[in-house]
C-alpha cells in the first residue's frame, strides 16, 4: 500500500454499480479501498476482483475463527485479489498466525484489530487492547486497527507496536477528528459514510486531504 494520501475509503455501499462508480470517482484520493461484509455479501466476492483491478483493496472481514477456517477465508479473499486482510486478535495466536502465514504467501498485508472505534468496544476490547497489540507484533502483522474516536488509545497502541502501521477508523460519522488521530500516531485514516454518503464525495475527499496535509505540516 503506497502511502500517498494517508486515506483509506471504507466502501460500505450495497450495490456493485455504486461501488464501482465511487471507486472510479475516488481512486486518486485514497491509498486503498476497504470492502467488508456489507458490500461482499450483496455484490459477491467478484467485487473484490473488480475493485482490485482499479485500486489496492483491504478486505475487512474481521476474520475470527479457528486457524484452518481462518486460512480458508484468507485464501478466498486474497485469491480474489485483495492486497490486505483485517483479522481479530481475540481467537488467539494460532488463529492469527494462520492469517499472517497466508498473507505472507500472497505477499499481502495483515492488519489486526486491537480496540474498535464504537462505544461498546470499551466493554471487552479496551481492557485487552494492549495484549492484542502485542500479539499483532508477535504474529508478524503489518499493522493494527486502532480507534480514531479515542486518540489517546492510538498513542498507547503506538507505544507498543513501534513502527508497525496503524490504520484508524472512526473519523467523520463516528465523531473522530482526522487531525487528532494523525497527531496521535495513525498512519492512515479509514473514512466511509462521511465521504460516500455525502452529496459530493470528491469534495469531501479533498477536504480530508487538506486536513491530512495540515497535520503533516504541523509535525
Ligand atoms: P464509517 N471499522 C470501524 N471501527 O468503524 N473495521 C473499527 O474499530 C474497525 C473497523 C470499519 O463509520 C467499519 O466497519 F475495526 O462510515 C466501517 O467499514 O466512516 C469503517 O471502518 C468506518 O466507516
Amino acid at each position: 500500500m503506497n502511502k500517498k494520501n494517508s486515506l483509506i475509503l471504507a466502501l460500505d455501499v450495497l450495490s456493485r454499480d455504486k461501488a464501482l462508480e465511487l471507486t472510479e470517482q475516488l481512486v486518486d484520493h485514497f491509498d486503498a479501498i476497504k470492502v467488508g461484509y456489507p458490500l461482499i455479501l450483496h455484490a459477491g466476492l467478484g467485487i473484490v476482483e473488480e475493485i482490485s483491478s482499479i485500486s489496492p483493496v483491504i478486505a475487512d472481514l474481521k476474520i475470527a475463527d479457528t486457524p484452518n477456517t481462518n486460512r480458508l477465508i484468507c485464501e478466498a479473499v486474497l485469491g480474489a485479489g485483495a492486497d490486505a486482510i483485517i483479522a481479530q486478535a481475540f481467537p488467539g495466536k494460532d488463529s492469527l498466525v494462520a492469517c499472517a502465514d497466508c498473507a505472507e504467501s500472497f505477499g499481502a498485508d495483515l492488519f489486526v484489530v486491537t480496540e474498535m472505534s464504537h462505544p461498546g468496544a470499551e466493554q471487552f476490547m479496551a481492557p485487552l487492547a494492549e495484549r492484542m497489540a502485542r500479539l499483532a507484533v508477535e504474529s508478524g502483522a503489518s499493522g493494527v486497527v486502532a480507534p480514531a474516536t479515542r486518540p489517546e488509545r492510538i498513542r498507547m497502541i503506538r507505544s507498543i507496536i513501534g513502527d508497525k502501521l496503524i490504520i484508524s477508523p472512526g473519523v467523520g460519522a463516528q465523531g473522530g477528528s482526522a487531525g487528532e488521530a494523525l497527531q496521535a500516531g495513525a498512519d492512515y485514516l479509514i473514512v466511509g459514510r462521511s465521504v460516500y454518503g455525502s452529496a459530493d464525495p470528491v469534495a469531501q475527499a479533498k477536504e480530508l486531504a487538506a486536513q491530512v496535509e495540515q497535520s503533516r505540516r504541523s509535525n
